[in-house]
């Protein structure tokens, strides 16, 4: 009998959990494998939301290949829920099976399971594991983790500049020096993400339609504009487009014949609380959050970008940096607002792509 490490077999699930990457939101990624004597006897991971669990469909794989469940161990990234939600709990269809093992990366964040699945699966004379790979399951899931605990949606920034920072040409235009990679890159990462969010000051000045248009198109991310004060155009694309793409604007001052006529064109309207420089950020992101929207994309101006990370409500930052200069001492750069004073937030697990034109940094976002 071939006997490999725990961690070999988890690893296999880890990467079955990779499959459901851009279907699953809002819910996790999570891989399954069954095995017995050495031998993995069935494979499912977590494919689209509200469809079934990674450890039903791995369970349904080792009968389809003809195995007896009988004294199998299972490995699951993520520990098996057990509350009926859009899918019956697996710990009862694990109960049912016959397994005798159930080795688990990680405990389910979300509160309606957060351990109940793992003592149901004992209570019935189960052996349970938990912890093997579990900063790899953690981090595979790191947007469903933040999202689950503290109903805020994970949020990646994307900015495009040049090499002196400047995100816009000395006149206040458009800077766009894209080439087909970035365009294909870009597009692929809109739709890793639930949603794509500018402010409307961008749409004011682009115009743009926030979908996924270019390379391979899987899936189409929800569209949100933070529009304080309702002055989104109404023959802006993303008005006019509204009904094709799940299009939110929030806002924080009311103006009943707008938001009526935002509304029939197909827009979700969503009123956030006031601040001192407009909207309370934390308060229209946790609404977006109640809409489930588990994950964000920001395209915004260096004002957003600002108060994002001086909030520290941002995740992710991903830095288009093209091998341009461009100048001007007013010309608005990829992070403005009044600056940092004594604590700089700062870019960690550092990651960097060339492309032919442009340097791409991406990391997470420290703040100390
Ligand atoms: C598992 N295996 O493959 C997934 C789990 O609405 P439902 O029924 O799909 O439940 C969603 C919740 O179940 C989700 O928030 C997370 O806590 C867990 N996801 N659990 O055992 C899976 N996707
Ligand atoms: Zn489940």
């Amino acid at each position: 009998m071939r006997c490999l490490s725990h961690s070999y077999y988890m690893n296999v699930a880890l990467e079955l959990a990779k499959q459901g990457e851009y279907f699953v939101l809002p819910n996790p990624r999570v891989g399954c494998v069954i095995v017995k004597n050495g031998t993995i006897i069935g494979r499912g991971f977590h494919q689209r939301y509200g469809d079934r669990h990674a450890e039903v469909l791995a369970i349904e794989d080792a009968i389809k290949n003809g195995y007896s469940l009988k004294n199998a161990t299972m490995y699951v990234t993520l520990e098996p829920c057990s509350h009926y939600g859009k899918q019956p709990p697996c710990t009862e269809a694990i109960v049912r099976s016959g397994i005798k093992k159930v080795v688990v990366a990680t405990k389910d964040p979300n509160p309606l399971v957060n351990g109940k699945g793992i003592a149901r699966l004992k209570s019935a004379g189960i052996e349970v594991i938990v912890g093997i790979l579990e900063n790899e399951a953690i981090l595979l899931n790191k947007d469903f983790f933040k999202f689950i605990k503290t109903n805020l949606p994970y949020i990646a920034v994307k900015v495009a500049q040049s090499l002196d920072g400047k995100i816009a040409s000395p006149g206040g235009e458009r800077f766009s020096f894209n080439t087909e990679e970035e365009n294909d890159f870009v597009h692929l990462l809109r739709q890793k993400y639930m949603a794509v969010l500018v402010s409307a000051n961008t749409v004011i000045t682009d115009n743009p339609m926030l979908n996924a248009r270019f390379g391979k198109i899987i899936r189409q991310p929800a569209r949100v504009v933070i529009d304080t004060n309702l002055k989104i155009p109404t023959n802006s694309k993303i008005v006019e487009t509204a009904k094709d793409y799940q299009t939110f604007v929030v806002y924080s001052k009311k103006n009943e014949e707008k938001i009526k006529i935002l509304s029939q064109s197909g827009i979700k309207l969503i009123e956030a609380d006031e601040s001192e420089n407009g909207m309370d950020l934390r308060d229209a992101l946790s609404k977006l959050a109640k809409e489930k929207i588990a994950s964000i994309l920001v395209e915004g101006g260096g004002n957003l970008n600002f108060s994002l990370l001086k909030e520290g409500l941002a995740d992710y930052w991903y830095s288009f940096v093209f091998h341009t200069f461009i100048g001007g001492k007013a010309t608005k750069t990829s992070v403005d607002g009044e600056g940092f004073l004594n604590s700089y937030p700062k870019l960690s697990n550092v990651k960097i792509t060339r492309f032919k034109n442009s340097t791409l940094i991406e990391g997470d976002i420290s703040y100390v």
